[in-house]
């Protein structure tokens, strides 16, 4: 069993013992790289999820209420496995690895510590797993946005070094969202907020999350919008063959959601707003051009837009590379939006940490990109300290 698949078989109580026994080894938490050898890269991740015993709770009973979300079937995998009589004959290598996630999910500490460490990780940029609070009634998903915020300030005071966080808030409450990212911002100094794309099928351009734009562009904190799977006007063809997920349906819900950003004119309302993309952009870098040749003002396609996709895209947003490690696309999303725009991701725990890190370190990359991407640019956009 080589490196990687040890550690994505051991338990989150295996991690843990491996870490405690490391720390009373006196091992440095950071491996420096070989001696004489190039400096080691200073590495932020910046999507990477966790939840709480809470929220996983809130999970577990809308799943059992059922109802036509897409989501649903993500959260059955992954929330209510099946019984262990069934995990021994897993129907695939997929429902296996979603048995994997919710330890993962949970650990904020020492297992996920050690993966950091195994690999060089500096930091996790933390944020609340999708679909985040997204799918309870209002008061709980309020209660539970600052709950979650709560539980996450305080890995990151335990860890400063280690760990920044992106606040959740409720998105079905504009009011107590604001007042949530406020506080976020203000007393908990987190680094940013993350919303889930839709909200009882809205998008963010609907006039009743305004609020939520006002706040983020106010208190001048990226917001990151994360996939969850398509909403239910567009979800049809996506449930056959398992593809409302990573695979394809949580990047076009999501591409198609910053879309909707850019022609409905709300980046005109809010132009210092800063929103940042997962999954290289939700192949936006790679439609750039035909956005621009249909949409352009006086085009087409556009009816509210004042400036151009492209021009949205260099004033307002930045992408992430989480879980798409492909160094052809990586070259494509500097050359075409801008290396100051482009940062690492791992996509933790979804997505290997082994892959993400030899993509970042192996990448055809000049030194200088790959420090801005590796590490540079989070510190920038997301305040995280500099090493
Ligand atoms: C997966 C990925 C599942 C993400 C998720 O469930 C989330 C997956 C909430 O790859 O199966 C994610 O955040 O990328
Ligand atoms: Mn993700």
């Amino acid at each position: 069993m080589d490196r990687r698949s040890a550690i994505l078989g051991m338990s989150a109580i295996a991690a843990t013992a491996l870490a405690d026994a490391r720390e009373s080894a006196g091992v440095s938490p950071a491996p420096p790289g070989p001696a004489g050898g190039p400096r080691r890269l200073r590495k932020i991740a910046t999507e990477e999820a966790f939840t709480i015993p809470e929220v996983a709770d809130a999970i577990r009973e809308t799943v059992r209420r059922g109802g036509t979300s897409l989501d649903l079937k993500l959260m059955t995998l992954i929330y209510t496995p099946p019984a262990s009589a069934d995990a021994a004959a897993p129907a695939s290598s997929r429902d296996a690895l979603a048995r994997m996630f919710l330890p993962r999910l949970l650990d904020l500490d020492a297992g996920r510590l050690a993966e950091m460490d195994d690999y060089g990780v500096d930091v996790h940029l933390l944020s609340l797993t999708a679909p985040g609070v997204q799918m309870f009634g209002a008061d709980t998903a309020v209660e539970l946005a600052r709950l979650a915020n709560d539980r996450m300030s305080e890995v990151i005071r335990r860890r400063p070094t280690r760990f920044a966080g992106l606040a959740a808030f409720a998105p079905q409450d504009p009011a107590a969202a604001v007042k949530e990212m406020e506080r976020a911002i203000r007393t908990l100094k987190l680094n940013g907020f993350l919303v889930n794309s839709h909200t009882d099928n809205l998008y963010l351009d609907d006039p009743r999350f305004w609020p939520i734009l006002e706040a983020a562009e106010a208190l001048d904190a990226p917001l990151y919008i994360h996939p969850r799977a398509p909403s239910d006007g567009m979800a049809g063809p996506f449930r056959d063959y398992r593809m409302e997920g990573s695979i394809w349906g949580y990047g076009m819900e999501t591409g198609t959601h910053a879309v909707r950003l850019m022609l409905s004119g709300v980046l005109d309302r809010f132009p210092r707003l800063r929103i940042v993309l997962g999954h290289m952009g939700e192949a936006l870098p790679f439609w750039l051009w035909r956005l621009d040749y249909m949409a352009s003002p006086g085009s087409r396609a556009a009816l509210k837009n004042a400036l151009k996709p492209s021009e949205y895209v260099q004033r307002n947003f930045a992408i992430t590379t989480s879980g798409l490690e492909d160094p052809l696309v990586l070259r494509l999303c500097i050359d075409k939006i801008g290396l100051e725009r482009v940062m690492w991701a791992i996509d933790y725990p979804y997505q290997p940490t082994a892959g993400a890190v030899s993509f970042i370190e192996s990448a055809p990359l000049s030194e200088p990109e790959r420090a801005a991407v590796a590490h540079g640019n989070a510190e920038r956009i997301f305040r995280i300290a500099a090493a």
